[in-house]
């Protein structure tokens, strides 16, 4: 496309400098497992501090030292949770960094107040990630998800990764053994296999789980860091208006099989209200088309 370069670059970004090495497979500086405090008296001030040098505006980053590895785009579905994003961005932007990989943060947030849309939300961050950059992958996490673990990078592997294995609401354990819920990753090329994820699940409930039988359905497996690694501690929050569990989401998973080549990155239609870049983030805008 023409935003981007031959080096597969934003267009008027610099490339990185010929003589930098590749960043080691395993990042030096990671410290493992981490306290995580949700302080709410922090400021977006404490949080711009906090991410420190290097940031690029839109919440991008490069490692100024060696060439990533991993092209990553975090794509965050989102409505109504500042105070959630804040925490998440104090967090994350440092672990990330550490973790050196070449990424940026894309909040998708949905317009109106029309039934949330969590799956069809992360299609969309999928699509205005990819024109802004050539990520090779994507991490799709919930706003409310803090890593207690640095080690868990936001990269991914061989087969689709459930990152978010050991989350304290569950007690450090898988609810259910197909859970695929929170944080996952996915290659550009597994979420293509998939045909991307469903655009028909209004409300909450369910949309995780078509997420998984896609992935079994196209015969790959879901990987999981161990329970240590994998531990995340979650935002208590209220329950979401606008987000009731919906009784006919249910239902909807047995037509997995049969509904997943057509419902999906390929039958994806939205309208895009604006692209914001942050410092610490790229917000879209989006309305979904919903129901009613
Ligand atoms: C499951 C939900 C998931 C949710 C987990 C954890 C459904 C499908 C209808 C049976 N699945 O029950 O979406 O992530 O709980 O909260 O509702």
């Amino acid at each position: 496309s023409d935003e981007i370069n031959h080096l597969g670059l934003p267009r008027g970004s610099s490339p990185p400098l010929p003589h930098l090495p590749l960043c080691p497979s395993f990042p030096p500086k990671l410290e493992g497992p981490l306290r995580i405090e949700f302080d709410w008296t922090r400021t977006m001030d404490d949080v711009h501090k906090e991410s420190g040098p290097g940031l690029q505006e839109g919440g991008r980053f490069q490692p100024p030292d060696c060439i990533s590895q991993h092209k990553v785009a975090i794509i965050i579905p989102f409505r109504n949770r500042a105070q959630h994003l804040k925490h998440w961005l104090y967090y994350l932007h440092p672990i990330l960094k550490r973790q050196q990989l070449d990424y940026g943060v894309y909040v998708i947030h949905q317009h109106g107040n029309g039934t949330f849309n969590r799956a069809k939300l992360l299609n969309v961050g999928f699509v205005e990630a990819l024109k802004e950059y050539a990520y090779d992958c994507f991490v799709f996490s919930d706003v409310d998800l803090v890593p207690m673990n640095d080690r868990n990078i936001y990269r991914c592997h061989d087969q689709p990764r459930h990152l978010s294995a050991a989350m304290d609401k569950f007690g450090f354990r898988l609810p259910y053994k197909t859970y695929f819920g929170g944080v996952v990753s996915l290659s550009r090329e597994q979420y293509m296999r998939i045909n991307g994820f469903p655009n028909e699940f209004w409300g909450w409930g369910g949309e995780d789980d078509d997420m998984y039988s896609r992935v079994m359905y196209k015969k790959m497996e879901v990987s999981r860091p161990d329970n240590r690694v994998g531990m995340y501690k979650m935002v208590r929050h209220a329950r979401d208006l606008h987000n009731e569990e919906n009784p006919h989401n249910a239902g909807k998973l047995g037509l997995t099989r049969l509904t997943m080549d057509a419902d999906g990155i390929n039958s994806l239609r939205y309208t895009l209200k604006h692209v914001t870049k942050h410092a610490l983030y790229t917000m879209v805008t989006v309305d979904l088309h919903g129901p009613k």
